[in-house]
């Protein structure tokens, strides 16, 4: 089983810590990145973590996870609402998948409150903030880690 974690991060999450602070908090994804690490050195994990604003990337590195990850913590952004692709792509992966919404969807509007994404994840965190990247990765320690 591999101790690489791939952290996926969909459109606009380059953004983070740089516009819409009020929702998205103030820190960045190389602040996530830091976090998951340290985590991530706990459990004798490593992380990877990548952010693209296209669908079809986001399904390439779901492909090269199978291959090279033992977990995926993924944040599909507002591809959750929409991608079946990404949905049927995680569907090949056979290790853990936790789902990843900074905010609280469901205090928002009634679209962002159904997710392909989780018709597979093992878990959710929702509304944690960017916490809640360092909290699924405590959980894949505690699946995957020494
Ligand atoms: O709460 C989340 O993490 C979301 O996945 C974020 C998506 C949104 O479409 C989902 O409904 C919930 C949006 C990501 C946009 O990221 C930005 C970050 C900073 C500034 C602007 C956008």
């Amino acid at each position: 089983m591999s101790k690489l974690i791939y952290i996926l991060n969909g459109p606009n999450l380059n953004l983070l810590g740089k516009r819409q602070p009020e929702i998205y908090g103030h820190d960045t994804l190389a602040d996530i990145e830091r976090d998951c690490a340290r985590v991530g050195e706990e459990f004798g994990l490593d992380v990877r973590l990548l952010q693209s604003n296209h669908e079809g990337q986001i399904i390439d590195w779901i492909h090269e996870a199978r291959e090279q990850a033992g977990g995926i913590v993924i944040n599909p952004g507002a591809f959750t609402h929409t991608s079946i692709a990404i949905l049927d792509a995680l569907n090949t992966f056979e290790g853990p998948v936790f789902e990843v919404h900074i905010s609280q969807v469901h205090k928002r509007e009634a679209f962002r409150h159904h997710s392909y994404v989780s018709h597979r994840s093992d878990g959710v965190m929702v509304g944690f903030g960017v916490e809640g990247y360092a909290l699924a990765m405590r959980r894949m320690g505690s699946l995957l880690g020494k």
